[in-house]
């Protein structure tokens, strides 16, 4: 690929956040291109064939899926680092990054999309082990002293993760959904997250997702 680099990318999709953070993490020069997704331009729809935000376009050519574009660019742009060397820190890696999108993410928009009053307590208590799956099987095992997921350096894991932990606050006031408080390393991650200036750079107020998720909570 030669070229500008451009991110098809809408400021409400936390896919899209996960490839803007990778691109301000590794420092690239890009053009972004706001999409609105209930009018998707022509071009748009010519370079992504899922008809989804992100997609990275450059001398024509097309990468889309979040966690795809995020391992091309750390291919492509080898500093920072963002995986781990080793083919089993490697695997372990793609694991947890799967399991936000295979298993935690369904149950997280239905909690929030939920109109039956009677499953908020059930669907906060699985929220709440889904969470402590992640402190205990996660972090636990592989982050040392942390901060983050890997330890003290960033990794795509945390960036598959955080941009659905910045919307947490929309679930917390429409459903009481928080991280729980024996989750001392998943809240010091949370902590550590909003302060990386890749995060800062781009971030949101819990006012913009309050705001934006009230179509589906309320
Ligand atoms: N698996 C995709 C999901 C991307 C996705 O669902 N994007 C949403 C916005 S958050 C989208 O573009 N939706 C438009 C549509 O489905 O029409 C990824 O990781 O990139």
């Amino acid at each position: 690929m030669t070229g500008t680099m451009e991110l098809f990318s809408a400021r409400v999709c936390p896919y899209a956040h996960r490839s803007r953070l990778a691109l301000a993490v590794k420092g690239i020069e890009f053009d972004l291109i706001e999409i609105d997704l209930s009018d998707k331009p022509p071009r748009f729809l010519d370079v992504s064939p899922y008809g989804k935000v992100p997609a990275l376009v450059q001398g024509g050519v097309a990468v889309y899926e979040s966690n795809i574009i995020n391992e091309y660019l750390d291919e492509l742009y080898p500093e920072p680092a963002l995986m781990p060397v080793d083919p089993l820190g490697r695997a372990r890696a793609r694991i947890w990054i799967d399991y936000i999108d295979s298993k935690f993410l369904d149950t997280y928009y239905d909690a929030i999309e939920n109109k039956d009053r009677s499953k908020d307590d059930q669907f906060r208590t699985t929220i709440e082990e889904a969470f402590r799956f992640m402190e205990n099987d996660g972090m636990a095992k592989m982050s040392a002293g942390g901060p983050y997921w890997l330890g003290a350096e960033i990794s795509l894991i945390d960036l598959a993760y955080y941009p659905f932990f910045e919307r947490l606050p929309a679930w917390t006031y429409y459903r009481g959904i928080d991280i729980p408080v024996d989750c001392s390393r998943l809240t010091k991650w949370r902590a550590a997250m909003q302060e990386h200036p890749a995060v800062t750079e781009i971030a949101n107020s819990p006012d913009y997702y309050i705001e934006g998720y009230k179509k589906y909570a309320a």
